[in-house]
């Protein structure tokens, strides 16, 4: 046994490995452009724009975090690598796509047409990464290739992998998240166990658990045939 670092957060077990995982329509679902970044900026912007050649401009940093799935499993020590969310906005949203002050409900899409969103406040927080690299190699496809989301204080769902697009909204009017509403909390903060909404947390981990084996099968399966 390896000693225990600090503990889990609530209703969390720690797996050994590092499964590609999701929801289960995106199994089969692959990103077109998997070896170099290409973010659309849009939203209530005044110039929607696209960061493609200027990624390699801005500042990097890595961030090492514990990863925490809604269904109940963490793998922990993970190393990203990338750009803060925070840089990305204070040096191209603000400046470049003008997003006004108020447009504080950001969606993100991703290239298999999974999308989530989170406050922007909470994606300003300093561990908050658009990341291109994991481990110090770049970012699989099982993790999210070219570039993904990486809050590791929030559940694994507001994590988008293969991330297509950011738009900075005035409200979440028209947007509708993936799956039934109960799965899909405003900001799903993993310590507050914020893992859905009107049903609590002990309830879902219940719910969730007999799920995460044929997940995690049908996740891998999807990705063999892709590579066969
Ligand atoms: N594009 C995309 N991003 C996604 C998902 C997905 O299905 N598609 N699933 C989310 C969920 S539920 C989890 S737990 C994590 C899994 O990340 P991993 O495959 O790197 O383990 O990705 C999140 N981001
Ligand atoms: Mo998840």
């Amino acid at each position: 046994m390896s000693t225990p670092l600090t503990p889990l957060p609530p209703g969390q077990r720690a797996r050994d490995d590092f499964p590609r995982f999701g929801a289960t329509p995106y199994a089969e679902r692959f990103p077109a452009q998997a070896d170099r970044v290409r973010l659309h900026i849009g939203g209530d912007v005044r110039t929607p724009l696209t960061l493609e050649h200027a990624w390699a401009e801005l500042p990097r940093t890595e961030v090492c975090a514990d990863f925490h799935c809604v269904t109940t499993w963490s793998h922990r020590g993970l190393r990203w690598g990338g750009v803060r969310f925070a840089d990305v906005y204070r040096q191209v949203v603000l400046p470049l796509a003008g997003a006004p002050a108020d447009a504080t409900f950001v969606v993100m899409r991703a290239q298999d047409g999974y999308r989530s969103s989170l406050p922007l406040q909470d994606l300003l927080a300093d561990d908050v990464l658009l990341a291109d690299t994991l481990d110090g190699a770049p970012l699989p496809i099982a993790h999210g290739a070219p570039l993904r989301l990486v809050a590791p204080a929030h559940y694994g769902y507001k994590n988008v992998k293969h991330l297509d697009r950011i738009e900075f909204r005035r409200s979440s009017a028209g947007y509708r998240p993936v799956g039934p509403r109960f799965m899909a909390h405003d900001r799903a903060r993993v310590a507050s166990e914020e893992r859905g909404q009107w049903v609590p947390g002990w309830l879902l981990r219940c719910l969730y658990r007999p799920l995460i084996r044929p997940t995690v099968r049908r996740f891998a399966h999807a990705l063999q045939a892709r590579q066969a």
